[in-house]
C-alpha cells in the first residue's frame, strides 16, 4: 500500500485506481537473439534439420530461416531469455561440430 498523500481526496485520472494508471515497477527480462551465420560449406539440409531438431520448427519455417541466412548472410533463429539463448547457441555449435560442419551462430541483445 502507498503512503497517503495530500491529494488522496482528489479524483484520480479517469477514476481508475493508482494500480491501473501507474507504470509497472517490475523490469521485464531482457531478450536475446540467436543468430545463424552463413558459410559456404554447411549443407542446406543439415541446417534445416538442425533448426527442426533444436528449435522445434516445422520443415517450412526451418527452410525459410535457412534460406534467409543463406541469402542475406545471417538470420534470427529465435528470441529468448539470456540463459535459453546461450544454451541454444551452444547446442547449435555442439551439434554442428559433432557432424564436422563449420556452422556458426552468435547471441545478440534483442
Ligand atoms: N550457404 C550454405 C550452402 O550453400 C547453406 C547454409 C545456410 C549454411 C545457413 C549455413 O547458417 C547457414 N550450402
Amino acid at each position: 500500500m502507498n503512503k497517503p498523500t495530500d491529494s488522496d481526496h482528489l479524483p484520480r485520472a479517469g477514476g481508475l485506481p493508482d494500480t491501473e494508471t501507474a507504470p509497472p515497477k517490475v523490469d521485464r527480462p531482457s531478450l536475446y537473439r540467436v543468430v545463424l551465420i552463413n558459410d559456404d560449406y554447411t549443407p542446406m539440409e543439415f541446417v534445416v534439420q538442425m533448426l527442426q531438431k533444436l528449435f522445434g520448427y516445422g520443415r517450412e519455417k526451418a527452410t525459410r530461416i535457412m534460406l534467409e541466412v543463406h541469402m542475406k548472410g545471417r538470420g534470427v533463429c529465435g528470441i529468448f531469455s539470456f540463459e535459453i539463448a546461450e544454451t541454444r547457441a551452444a547446442q547449435v555449435l555442439e551439434y554442428a561440430r559433432r557432424y564436422e560442419h563449420p556452422l556458426a551462430c552468435v547471441v545478440e541483445r534483442a
